[in-house]
Order: C-alpha cells, then structure tokens, then sequence
C-alpha cells in the first residue's frame, strides 16, 4: 500500500530532475508545476494517513526533499537566465559608438567661494571652519544680541530643541576661533547658513556667507577700508570704487554696508544699480567691545574688523540671476551655464 506512494515520490523527483530549462518560458512552466498555486507537491502530505505509520516519518521527510530540489532547481536556472540574458545584451551591444563625454564643473557657489577664499589668502588671512548646529552662546549671546532680538525668534531661526539651532550666520565661527586663539587673529569663514523664511525667488532658507575677521593691536577703520578696497577690486576688477553708508549690527560699532561702483553700467545707470550707480555687497565694521571681551579678548589692547557677504546674493548680481532657487534645485542646465567662469 505505501509502496505506491512511495513510487510517485520518485517518479516526480525524476521528472523535477529531467525537465527541461533553456528559457524563461520553460522556468515559468516549471515553476507553475511545482512552486505555482496548484502544484503537483501539495496533493502528496494528503495521502499520509493511507500510510502505514511507522512509514510516515520517512514519507514527511521524502515530500520535503522533494520540494527541496524543486526550489533548488529553480532558483538554479533562475539565476543561470538572468545571467544569459545580460550577456546577450552585452553581446549586443556596439562598443564602437562614439562616447559623449561632458566635462563637469564646480557648482557657481563653490567657485565664488574660491575665488573670495584666493583674495584673501594673499592678505594672509586663514580659513575657519565649524559646526552648523550651535548653541545661543556662539550663535547670538557672544554677538552681542539683545535677549529680545527678533532673531532670536522661532519666526526667523530654525531651533532643534531649547538649546540649539541651525546657525544663523558664520559669526559662531568667529567666536569659537576667537575664544580659542589669542590675537592677531586673521580668518575668514565660508559656510552655509540657515533662516527660517519663506522660500522665494529672492529669499531662500539656506544660503551661503563668507565672513572675515582681523583682531590684533592698532586695528583701525583705514585697515579694513583698505582691505575692502583691495578685496573689491580683486573681485570686480581695478577700476571699481567703494563707498560706506552707516548701519547696524549687534556685533560691531561702528558699522556700515559697502557699495561697489555699478560692474555693469560703470555708473551709468542701469537696472542692476536700480540707476543709483552703486551696488551693496556687503556689511562690515570695527568689532564690539563687549564681544572681544565675550571672548576672552582684552579690548583694552586689541581691536579687530569684521565683513559678512552673501555669496547667493554676489552671483545674482554678477551673472543676473533672478531667482535664488535655481542654486539649490541642481538643474543641470542652470549648472552648465558655468563652466570654467573663475
Ligand atoms: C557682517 C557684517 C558686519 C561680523 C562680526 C563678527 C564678529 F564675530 F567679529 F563679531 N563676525 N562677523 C560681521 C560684521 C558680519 O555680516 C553682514
């Protein structure tokens, strides 16, 4: 009696063993016949009670080897398909095709930030570098900020939890390297910087800044003018002229915004310099007191500058971008446009 249950076992192994597999169509036959919904293993476990039961074990165990040997075969020929299927389409592929190989280029923000980054290594100023996320001490407390300054504002800056936010500006830098280096102090900080605010064509919530810093004895105003001077003309070429306007920042006294003679009309008028013959690019002034003393700096004997710019905002102007987004959205057809410009 068990005998004849015994022999289809074997019969079904013979044939699992002989069939055939070229193509795919072959393993999905296959695969209907013993791994598909109606295959031929599943009837086999409900014959066990028509065994004698010191043969039942023996025939549990026949049954799963044999589904065993299905599944083996057929992830097997599986795999040996796929495989035969890349080969023809390497085989088929012409390898005498010309290759179209486009250069890339840094992306504009990296270049101007290279190019500022050369301007004043040759004034002997170093790069600084620190972490994005900072405390209110690095970030506001040391600069000087009121405790009720807008900025301080879940409004206008990105908070992580009580203690700490996406650093507004690269200031924080300059408190960490002055805390932690005694004077003269010459750096400059690029980075990228973080508000909170509704994202525009003109404004974005990320963007980036170089900040610059010179602390030592006898710093005066003459000297960071005539950094800015030798900064600008580097920048926007020999012929370009400055001038300040006063302003206000929590971190310097005194303060002003520096204008460059307009790069696109030479002061003629035009939509650039809103026909004002002058463009802003950026804010500077003579470094607080208090926040040289925040660092543990003797403002009794050291004086320092500082200049913040957005580089966002200096590539908007020099290649006439109108649209602030297009720096984040890594479209390659904006990013092309700047090849090799430095
Ligand atoms: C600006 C404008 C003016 C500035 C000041 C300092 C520090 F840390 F020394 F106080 N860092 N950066 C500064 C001054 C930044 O950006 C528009």
């Amino acid at each position: 009696m068990s005998n004849k249950y015994f022999s289809t076992i074997d019969e079904i192994l013979n044939n699992i063993q002989n069939w055939q597999i070229t193509t795919a169509d072959d393993l999905e036959q296959f695969r209907i016949a013993y791994l598909g919904s109606k295959n031929e293993l599943k009837p086999l476990m409900s014959h066990i009670k028509d065994i004698a039961p010191e043969d039942r074990k023996a025939y549990g165990q026949k049954v799963n080897a044999l589904k065993q040997a299905a599944e083996e075969k057929f992830a097997l020929f599986k795999e040996k398909i796929a495989e035969g299927a890349a080969k023809k389409q390497a085989a088929e592929m012409d390898l005498s095709l010309p290759v179209d190989l486009k250069m890339g280029n840094a992306h504009p923000i990296s270049q101007m930030l290279e190019q500022v980054i050369g301007i004043f290594s040759r004034l002997g100023f170093v790069v600084a570098d620190g972490p994005e996320i900072e405390d209110d001490w690095h970030n506001f407390s040391a600069l000087n900020f009121p405790p009720d300054h807008p900025a301080r504002d879940m409004q206008d800056t990105y908070f992580l939890d009580k203690d700490y936010a996406l650093r507004t500006h690269t200031s924080s830098v300059q408190v960490r390297l002055m805390e932690s280096s005694r004077p003269p102090i010459r750096a400059i900080m690029p980075g990228r910087v973080y508000r909170n605010e509704t994202i525009s064509a003109r404004s974005h919530c990320q963007f980036h800044q170089v900040e610059g810093l010179y602390v030592a004895e006898n710093v005066s105003l003459a000297d960071l003018k005539q950094t800015l001077y030798y900064f600008a003309r580097e920048m926007y070429g020999e012929n370009t002229k400055i001038r300040f306007r006063p302003s206000y920042f929590p971190f310097t006294e005194i303060s002003a915004e520096m204008d460059i003679s307009c790069f696109v009309c030479n002061q003629k008028g035009c939509p650039v310099c809103k026909h004002s013959g002058w463009v802003e690019i950026l804010g500077c002034g003579m470094v607080d007191p208090n926040v040289l003393e925040n660092c543990g700096i003797d403002s009794r004997i050291y004086t320092g500058f500082a200049f913040g710019m957005g580089i966002e905002r200096a590539l908007m102007l020099k290649y006439r971008i109108d649209d602030i987004r297009l720096f984040f959205e890594n479209d390659i057809r904006f990013l092309q446009q700047f090849k090799a410009i430095v």
